[in-house]
């Protein structure tokens, strides 16, 4: 028989942790003492009182916000959730934030946050579904081969939502806009969190569709961005430039070029090795080229992992094969 914890008796000190992310908080405080528990071993209590005596101890709790239920979640979401507060709409974007029913007296922090995408395409689906994943090696020969041309083949409603914020149809809050870029809040922060901080800063220049299409003369327009980047962070939410991750993805979902800035606390995917590349290393890289040489992202390989539902992962696998990467 487990001997009953009553966590009305822990008292409490500091947060020792937190992982924003991970919804985890681990806390410092005191509970009464084990060695006065009447289960624990006789040797231990002696003659010790019994556990109401109030002798307490340092414990630690570690609290993290259980799963949902994949059997339940409709239920969940069309019953459970009463109030709802929309952060943001862009194009068949929406993101908002829930409150539960059972729980939603007083100010207090969202229960969830979501994301609804209307009118979701295949794309979509494939994008958002769990698939298997492969590492792959963009050779230059294959990025014009076969990623290009992809990439030139996109319906340009794909990033109509990136055309919205350029052009001030959004009713999204912009945080700074200057000749080289828009620096606005990414639909993935709630917005209050400052250990999850995640903004995006989409690049005006439309002829830049990745980092492959980076070269020596953005260099000053990306410091730019970073230093705008910083700026805002720690005059609007305190934030050092220290505590910042910047980054950019390849390959990205959207082929407008953007830079990903994000708390260093936070810690979630996105950020792995196969997908990020720190802001900070591709300005050193394009620092390193010769002013009227080629450019070293078009003559990179690029290793990154594919999903098996991405449109690119056949040809990729297959071109791959033929060009023996080795
Ligand atoms: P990505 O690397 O192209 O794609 O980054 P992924 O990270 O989604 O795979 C696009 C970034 O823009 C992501 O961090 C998105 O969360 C963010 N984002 C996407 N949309 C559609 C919007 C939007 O409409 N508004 C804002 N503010 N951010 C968006």
């Amino acid at each position: 028989e487990n001997a009953p914890i009553d966590l009305s008796l822990f008292t409490f000190s500091r947060v020792l942790n937190e992982d924003p992310h991970a919804k985890t908080i681990t806390i410092l405080g005191t509970y009464p003492s084990s060695s006065y528990d009447s289960s624990a071993p006789s040797d231990h209590i002696a003659d010790a009182p019994g556990p109401s005596n109030g002798i307490h101890a340092p414990a630690i709790l570690i609290v993290n916000k259980t799963h949902f239920d994949a059997s339940s979640i409709e239920e969940y979401v069309k019953s459970d959730i009463g109030e709802v507060k929309v952060l943001g709409v862009n194009d068949i974007y929406n993101w908002l934030l829930g409150w539960t029913k059972s729980n939603s007296e007083g100010p207090r922090g969202a229960d969830v946050k979501m994301t609804l995408i209307r009118d979701a395409t295949e794309v979509h689906i494939r994008k958002y579904s769990r698939q298997k994943m492969i590492m792959v090696h963009e050779t230059p020969a294959l990025y014009r081969t076969v990623v290009l041309p992809w990439v030139d083949a996109i319906p340009p409603e794909r990033i109509q939502w990136v055309h919205n914020i350029l052009e001030g149809k959004t009713s999204e809050t912009i945080l700074s806009s200057t000749s080289t870029h828009v620096l606005l809040p990414d639909l993935k922060w709630d917005q209050s969190t400052i250990s999850s901080l995640y903004l995006v800063a989409i690049i005006r220049d439309h002829s830049l569709r990745s980092i492959r299409d980076l070269r020596k003369r953005h260099v000053s327009m990306l410091k730019e961005v970073r230093a705008d980047a910083r700026r805002i962070a720690k005059e609007k939410w305190g934030v050092d430039s220290g505590q910042l991750r910047m980054y950019f993805h390849y390959a990205p979902s959207y082929y407008h070029l953007h830079v990903h800035v994000t708390a260093l606390s936070l810690s979630m995917g996105g950020m792995s090795v196969g997908q990020a590349h720190l802001l900070d290393d591709v300005i050193s890289l394009l620092e390193l080229e010769p002013d009227d040489g080629p450019g070293i992202m078009e003559r990179r390989t690029l290793s990154y992992v594919l999903g098996e539902q991405h449109a690119l992962y056949d040809g990729m696998t297959k071109a791959q094969a033929t060009l023996e990467v080795s």
